[in-house]
């Protein structure tokens, strides 16, 4: 059976004659004069070819050369997006697609659209999303010594540590997916980091993801890739879009470093052959009170993401179901508490020795970090609190 006749047509609107292409191909250009008629070309041969109805679409980014002109000669629907960065390219080029299928590639000859027909075969056989996967097959001259080794294995690497999507190589550019997910990935970056985007907003959708190994090819033309503005662009979008990663698990760890280092210098322990003093004590209450307080706002982002920004967030839910603003009160109450008993031991201590000179302050220290743990928590509860507000007001729970 060809392509062509077990396809159902796809649900978008139609075309001027009265056609919904199964696939659209969406290609991002930015002054790719040099590529893009080829590009084209080689996308529209290969549907055709292999029986596919289908229509290239040139997302063109206001270039300032013959690209857009050359697109439409060779057979392209080319349309503008004035604002400048590959998602937002992206984002155009999809509005305007009509395909059930959206297939990916740039416009600069790396990816080879002949491929157009396995990435359709994976996403008949039910897959949502078809990720390419460059990484054993990048020709000598295609990609540079710090991208190969270091960008695309780091930000991959972390991208899978922080997600879990366990896609093999995140920013490559040719992909597939199906039209009707888009709404579900609710794509909105607006520059490189869009491909990162894709892949995590996929995971947390629990998309059905396929992927198999694909040429890359030395690029025509000049590249539009920023090594550290565009590797800087993915990480933070990686840090920002998990508060756990970015303040919880270090916050965490900054606590427990402080509680441990801290009641080290109290106890007078002898710890690597000696004891350690005050100014230890200082650094411990130091790296507690850090901890906490970001603990406390990854606590907060992740009540703005499931909140104000609707993401599922299994772990924030579970905390949300056990505990209650009324547990941090208590929580927080106790340890200001501790902390001010403390407080009325140094002070029963100075009235006793009749007001002289005093010299508490590995516990004074002990008592103002108590106090000022405690405060933050009471407050910082509140704010959680005050957060899910709003889903109180919309569902009345
Ligand atoms: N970087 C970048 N690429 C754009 C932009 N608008 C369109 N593109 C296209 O997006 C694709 C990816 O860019 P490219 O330079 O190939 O980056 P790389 O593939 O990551 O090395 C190319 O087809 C560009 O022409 C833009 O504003 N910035
Ligand atoms: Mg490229």
């Amino acid at each position: 059976m060809s392509t062509l006749e077990h396809h159902t047509p796809g649900s978008g609107p139609v075309d001027e004659h009265g056609q919904r292409p199964l696939v659209s191909v969406v290609i991002p250009c930015l002054n790719e004069e040099e590529n893009i008629e080829a590009c084209v070309g080689q996308a529209l041969r290969a549907m055709s070819d292999a029986g596919i109805p289908g229509e290239v679409v040139v997302a063109d980014n206001a270039s300032t050369d013959r690209s857009a002109a050359l697109a439409a000669a060779a057979g392209a629907r080319v349309i503008h997006e004035p604002r400048r960065g590959y998602g937002s390219a992206y984002l155009a080029g999809f509005a305007a697609a009509r395909g059930t299928y959206i297939v990916m590639g740039d416009a600069d000859l790396t990816y080879d659209f002949n491929e157009i027909p396995r990435f359709v075969a994976e996403l008949d056989k039910g897959a949502e999303l078809v990720m390419g996967d460059r990484m054993g097959n990048i020709q000598p001259g295609a990609m540079p010594w710090l991208h190969r080794y270091v960008g695309n294995p780091v930000l991959s690497g972390i991208l899978n540590g922080f997600f879990k999507t366990g896609i093999s190589d995140a920013h490559c550019g040719m992909r597939a997916l199906r039209r009707d997910v888009l709404p579900r990935l609710d794509l909105r970056t607006t520059g490189m980091e869009f491909a990162s985007e894709m892949v995590i907003r996929a995971g947390k959708e629990k998309l059905r993801i396929a992927e198999f190994p694909i040429d890359y090819h030395p690029r025509g033309g000049e590249s539009k890739l920023n090594t550290w503005r565009d590797g800087w662009r993915h990480l933070r979008f990686l840090l920002v879009h998990s508060p756990t990663h970015l303040f919880v698990l270090p916050g965490a760890l900054l606590a427990a470093l402080g509680l441990i280092i801290t009641a080290v210098s109290i106890t007078g322990l002898e710890v690597f052959g000696r004891r350690w003093q005050l100014h230890t004590t200082v650094g411990g209450s130091m790296l507690m009170i850090v901890g906490v307080q970001v603990v406390a706002l990854g606590l907060c982002a992740h009540a703005y993401g499931a909140y104000f920004m609707g993401e599922k967030d299994p772990w924030f839910d579970r905390m949300r179901a056990r505990f209650r603003l009324e547990h941090g009160l208590m929580l927080g109450m106790s340890v200001t508490l501790a902390g001010l008993i403390t407080g009325l031991v140094i002070l029963a201590m100075w009235i006793q020795n009749g007001f002289g000179s005093l010299s508490e302050e590995r516990m004074a220290i002990v008592a103002t970090t108590g106090v000022t743990i405690g405060l933050q928590v009471i407050f910082s509860s509140f704010l959680l609190s005050i957060l899910g507000l709003r889903r109180i007001a919309d569902t009345g729970s």
